[in-house]
């Protein structure tokens, strides 16, 4: 930090709201780590940011969301549109199998000074929703990304939950992937305002769609290749339409600033040794019936 940033915040800040790609990654290992040194800055960030477009992208494993992003961010850049890139890798943060996946897929954007990639590592956080994870949006928001891929592996309530924090959510299932009955019946596809249907074969995919529309009939569902590049012209004029409703815009802001107050909390709660308060003699006075739930906790912190 002090290296960069000649041991000045002001310049350190600055340069992030300039967009300098390496300012902004050392300030995104800071939060990954948890550093205090990062909290002055996020709140000189943080009047600069609420200006980018989230855009999540969720499915399961392996049904094509980077490669879709990919070809977005193609479009995107046709556009002259700055782009943002958040992964969450919910896996070892030693690992870095993810990162370097989409290194090998997204290589040509790394080139790119208008698009900033970035895993991260959100280490044992529930589903990858974490502090960092609002950390790392002002981040890529400060530095003037006007759109930003959240890309989730999954589609559990805590990819349901992280999908909610973005103004728009596409939804990638692919034919005989990540057991699309199940989604189906737990009500998930409603978390997509945009469903693309990708991999398998053209009738494969027709197929799945089919299905899926019978259960929803209230999103547009795609039947795209991010790979051969089929019906990304529909996907793409899809999601700017999903891109132009403004009021559901200002309402996912609030939502945000309740969820990130709440993570914030708890997290200062967990560092006191509070996150989880009651000691274990009170925890089994519970499960022997000695004493009830509901008076402890309506009595803690009195
Ligand atoms: N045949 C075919 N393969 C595809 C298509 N899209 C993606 N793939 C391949 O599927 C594999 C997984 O693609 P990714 O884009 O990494 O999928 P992902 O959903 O981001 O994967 P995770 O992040 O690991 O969940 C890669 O080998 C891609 O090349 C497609 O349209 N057709
Ligand atoms: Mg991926």
């Amino acid at each position: 930090l002090q290296r960069h940033s000649s041991n000045n915040p002001k310049v350190f800040v600055k340069s992030i709201l300039d967009g300098d790609i390496r300012s902004a990654a050392q300030l995104l290992t800071l939060i990954e780590r948890r550093d205090p040194a990062a909290l002055p800055l996020l709140k000189a960030l943080y009047p600069h940011t609420g200006k980018a477009r989230l855009i999540g992208v969720t499915g399961p494993a392996g049904v094509g969301k980077s490669t879709l992003i990919n070809r977005l961010t193609e479009d995107f850049r046709k556009k002259n549109r700055s782009v943002g890139i958040l992964a969450i890798d919910p896996t070892s943060p030693l690992s870095g199998g993810a990162l370097l996946g989409d290194r090998l897929r997204m290589h040509q954007h790394f080139l790119d000074q208008g698009v900033f990639i970035r895993s991260l590592a959100t280490q044992g956080a529930w589903g990858g929703i974490s502090p960092a994870l609002f950390d790392a949006i002002h981040i890529l928001d400060a530095m003037g990304k006007a759109f930003i891929f959240i890309e989730t592996i999954g589609v559990g309530q805590d990819e349901v939950r992280i999908a909610q924090l973005a103004q728009t959510v596409l939804l990638v299932l692919a034919p005989g992937m990540g057991d699309t009955v199940q989604i189906m019946k737990a009500g998930l596809l409603e978390i997509g305002d945009l469903i693309a249907v990708n991999k398998g074969t053209p009738l494969e995919g027709r197929q799945l769609a089919q299905q899926l529309q019978a259960f929803d009939q209230n999103h547009p569902i795609v039947r795209i290749s991010a790979e051969e590049g089929e019906g990304l012209r529909e996907l793409s004029s899809q999601l700017e339409r999903e891109l132009q409703k403004i009021d559901t815009f200002s309402c996912k802001k609030e939502f945000f600033a309740r969820e990130e107050l709440q993570w914030l909390l708890y997290e200062k709660l967990q560092t006191k040794g509070m996150g989880f308060p009651f000691t274990s003699e009170l925890i089994e006075s519970v499960a022997r019936r000695e004493k009830d739930p509901y008076e402890i906790v309506e009595t803690w912190g009195r």
